[in-house]
């Protein structure tokens, strides 16, 4: 048998094994989506005409499951009152994982709620075992997902405490974590009421992806009685675009649907360009949805208003000391489910891109429009930052 190195881009398995690889990920994959959709989940129709049989057992694995055979349905039970406190951190980092929990605003508030929950049932045995373990939960949310720089502002917020004792330190974290999730449902409201006012009865809004703050701007706008059309992107390859249209639909407002790069073909329509953000650098460059920058660059040869909407909290105050921020790079198969039948191809799927500040007209956010190059103030100002927090 002859062996060579493995060169990068190499797949190292014969194309049947690669056959039995992805069959076994995609299982992982299912399963795992059925656990974290809810306590019991139909995973699929077994046709072997199992319909009297029954099996059943428990996992020994991560989150606590049984599993059953019954009337032809694999059944899967997420047995809650046997998981630990840490399970419940397992489960929120899961589905923030899998993009059960997506889109930055949704992603901080989970978090936050988690890392509350965890620390009510959290037995800690003295104040040092409760801090150590609230920072190992801090830590698995941290890593499940890159780029957005919400999660870290949260988990630093509910992490923002002093204490004595044990009972303080937990009242302190529920307390910061409650603050939170309240500050951010108003900094929603707040933001659409001040990015509607750029809209103007009659408008075509064009959205990318799916923003619950740039949903925001749209809905009140639309409930504040002006006649608008929106039109949504799909966001290939996850399209959340379809969220979009499914969100705007239900609140009644007339919506075309385009395919991503359609985006130039129809922006001479476009009044006013609306998107959310997942990070503003410190000199107010935006980190959002792959597609954003090409929205961007095409409104800016159009001359259309592009706008951000964004809750002061998507602001990067590690910007400030010089860090790039990460762009995630998520698996292939999203793009292409079946690439063992070529050779020589790579699929790349950045899920987020970079626009420059100077294609965007300014950002809505709680405190006010602003021009990006304000970004710095907010990072000072509005998240407390210490500088030498992070220097040490
Ligand atoms: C979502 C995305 C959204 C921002 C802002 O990406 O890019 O535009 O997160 O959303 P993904 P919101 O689907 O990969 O998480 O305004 O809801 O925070």
């Amino acid at each position: 048998m002859n062996y060579r190195a493995l060169k990068d881009g190499d797949f190292p398995l014969r194309p049947s094994q690669s056959y039995m690889l992805n069959l076994w990920l995609f299982a992982k994959s299912l399963i795992k989506a059925c656990i974290a959709k809810g306590p019991l989940t139909r995973l699929f129709y077994y046709p072997l005409g199992t319909a009297r049989n029954r099996l059943s057992f428990s996992s020994r694995f991560y989150p606590p499951c049984s599993i059953r055979l019954e009337k032809g349905f694999i059944l899967i039970q997420l047995n809650k009152d046997q998981m630990k406190p840490m399970d419940q951190i397992l489960e929120t980092s899961a589905k923030i994982r899998s993009m059960e929990i997506r889109g930055a605003g949704r992603i901080a508030t989970a978090a936050a709620a988690s890392m509350r929950d965890f620390s009510m049932t959290l037995e800690a045995l003295s104040l040092e075992d409760f801090n150590l373990q609230m920072e190992k939960a801090a830590d698995i949310l941290l890593k499940t997902r890159p780029t957005a720089v919400s999660l870290s502002n949260a988990i630093r917020m509910v992490m923002k405490y002093r204490a004595e004792t044990l009972a303080s330190a937990r009242s302190a974290v529920v307390l910061n974590a409650n603050r939170f999730i309240e500050n951010s449902e108003k900094a929603l409201e707040r933001i659409g009421q001040i990015g509607s006012r750029r809209i103007r009865d009659g408008d075509t809004v064009l959205t990318h992806c799916n923003s619950l703050a740039a949903i925001s701007v749209i809905s009140t706008a639309h409930k504040s009685g002006k006649k608008i059309k929106v039109i949504a992107t799909e966001s290939r390859p996850r399209f959340q675009g379809i969220t979009t249209i499914g969100m705007l639909d239900r609140l009644g407002i007339e919506t075309e649907l385009i395919i991503d790069s359609a985006a130039r073909s129809v922006m001479n329509e476009v009044d006013l360009v609306v998107v959310g953000a997942d990070v503003i650098m410190v000199n107010g460059t935006l980190v959002n949805k792959i597609g954003t920058s090409q929205i961007a660059l095409s409104a800016h040869e159009a001359r259309t208003c592009f706008m951000v909407a964004a809750e002061t909290y998507k602001f990067s105050p590690r910007t400030i000391l010089g860090e790039l921020v990460t762009i995630e790079e998520r698996e292939a198969g999203e793009v292409l489910p079946d690439i063992s039948k070529y050779s020589h191809v790579r699929v790349r799927n950045p899920a987020f891109d970079v626009t420059p500040h100077q294609y965007i007209d300014l950002i809505s956010t709680e405190v006010g429009a602003i021009p990006p190059e304000m970004s710095y103030l907010i990072i000072r100002e509005r998240l407390g930052w210490e500088m030498e927090e992070d220097l040490i």
